[in-house]
């Protein structure tokens, strides 16, 4: 898909010299300053990179590109009888900034079929791990099986001129995008299918060929899939699978290095681990309560003896939004219309009703608000994925496509090895006494 390729490559090359120019008038601007506490506290709201996929904003959420998540429902291409945008798409505005036709997302589709066979040897070593191995620990060894195909690290070995390496960067990403549902659907097979796989049908687009490989035929599925892998993608560049992806990618770390890295990041449990730990903790609120749909006054006891037991509430919180994510909004819309019967969705909202204020009033908790994972499980145990240590893997398959589109987009800009400075706090003792400058 050459014309996308050469799409991608004008923008950032203009990119590339406004950005020369920027810096050559503003660079020594100040854009913030940074707290002591920042550096000892995850260095939150410390603006440290440039990531050009999507923003987020503390109160109203992500932008991709601009458009938020109803916008894109209304505005990305659509298969035929469907109602929710194709992540096709989502990747196509991402890399180059435009809104898809239905023909730029076809011809995006094919190509990603074209390029989605699986080498054998990369199931061979999923399958050399015992049969208990996380799936996040199952799917991230598939993808660093598949780092043998790495053009980039070939043409690197070969000696080839920095000026290219985008372009390499952008081969091994549509690579590692094809074949990646094929590999997490092998991971879900092989752990709770005994290993019967369905293949790969050709005909289908991304995400409906996902979920047919994974054996979930029913449409509401296919359809929750599209939607899931659209609104997961991305996150701005901070958070850790993205920007781990970016830190190790800046190293000259092929994608597959990379976005393996990233996924390391995403199996953690205050990162994309809490859409398993929300399921796992509502199903072991059930149980404990005796109830397929806690009452309120239950639901407020429970919450109240996680904290307690000195556990946080999983779905709940965010480093940088401050409000409801719209994320799990767009899930509660979709359940909404597809199942709002459901007596786990509506336990979901009873925990909406109930978790916010008592986080508030900790009075510690900068937002109480539920996030993306407090939903995902719920739609996916309605259709039968009751395996919830599958989630995360479902997440990862999402958010390739954002994290890539990234790093096409730093290698396009030629983005330099990122090294910011760290000190230790005896540092920052002399520093606080006068005896030491460290950073000044
Ligand atoms: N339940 C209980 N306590 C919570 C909490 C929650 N959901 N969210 C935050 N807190 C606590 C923090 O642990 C911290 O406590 P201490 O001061 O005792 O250490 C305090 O409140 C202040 O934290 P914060 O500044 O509000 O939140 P952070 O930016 O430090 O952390 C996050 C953000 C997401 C890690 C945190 O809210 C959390 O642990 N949430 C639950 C896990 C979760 O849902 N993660 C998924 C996030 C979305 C994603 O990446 O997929």
């Amino acid at each position: 898909m050459e014309k996308l390729k050469n799409l991608f490559k004008a923008k950032a090359d203009k990119s590339a010299a406004e950005i020369k120019d920027m810096l050559k008038e503003h660079g020594t601007k100040k854009i913030g300053e940074v707290q002591l506490a920042q550096i000892y506290q995850g260095m939150r709201g410390i603006t440290g990179m440039v990531y050009e996929t999507s923003l987020l904003d503390s109160a109203e959420g992500i932008r991709f590109r601009g458009f938020s998540i109803p916008e894109l429902q209304e505005k990305l291409p659509r298969a035929k009888g469907s109602t929710e945008p194709l992540p096709e798409g989502l990747f196509y505005l991402m890399l180059t900034g435009e809104l898809p036709t239905e023909a730029d997302v076809q011809e995006l589709t094919a190509d990603w079929q074209k390029r989605a066979k699986v080498p054998s040897h990369v199931f061979k070593s999923i399958d050399a791990l015992p049969m208990e191995a996380h799936p996040m620990t199952q799917f991230v060894v598939g993808i660093m099986a598949m780092q043998t195909e790495s053009i980039f690290a070939k043409k690197y070995a070969e000696g080839v001129n920095k000026k290219d390496y985008w372009s390499f960067m952008y081969e091994d990403s549509m690579n590692l995008i094809a074949r990646l549902p094929e590999v997490a659907a092998y991971v879900y097979r092989r752990k709770y299918h005994g290993g019967k796989t369905i293949p790969s049908n050709p005909s289908l687009d991304w995400g409906a060929n996902f979920a047919q490989m994974l054996g979930y035929k029913e449409h509401g599925f296919t359809e929750l899939m599209r939607l899931y892998l659209t609104i997961h993608a991305d996150h701005e560049g901070g958070n850790v699978s993205a920007h781990t992806t970016h830190l190790v990618g800046s190293a000259l770390s092929d994608a597959y290095l990379s976005f393996a890295a990233g996924m390391n990041g995403l199996a953690g449990p205050l990162h994309g681990l809490a859409n398993q730990e929300v399921i796992k903790w509502i199903f072991e609120m059930q149980k404990s309560i005796g109830a397929e749909v806690p009452s309120k006054e239950q639901i407020e006891a429970y919450v109240k003896k996680t904290l307690t037991d000195g556990k946080v509430v999983p779905g709940y919180g965010h480093a940088v939004l401050r409000k409801t994510d719209p994320r799990f909004t767009a899930q509660q819309v979709f359940a909404q219309k597809h199942m709002p019967n459901d007596p786990v969705v509506k336990t979901v909202w009873a925990i909406f009703e109930t978790v916010p204020p008592i986080l508030q009033s900790l009075g510690k908790i900068k937002n109480p608000w539920p996030n993306v994972d407090a939903h995902s499980g719920a739609l996916l145990n309605h259709y039968g994925m009751k395996e919830y240590e599958y989630y995360t893997v479902l997440f990862g398959v999402s958010r390739v496509l954002g994290v890539l589109a990234g790093s096409i987009w730093s290698r396009g800009l030629g983005f330099p090895l990122e090294r910011p400075k760290s000190v230790t706090t005896e540092n920052v003792k002399a520093w606080l006494k006068g005896e030491d400058t460290i950073w000044e």
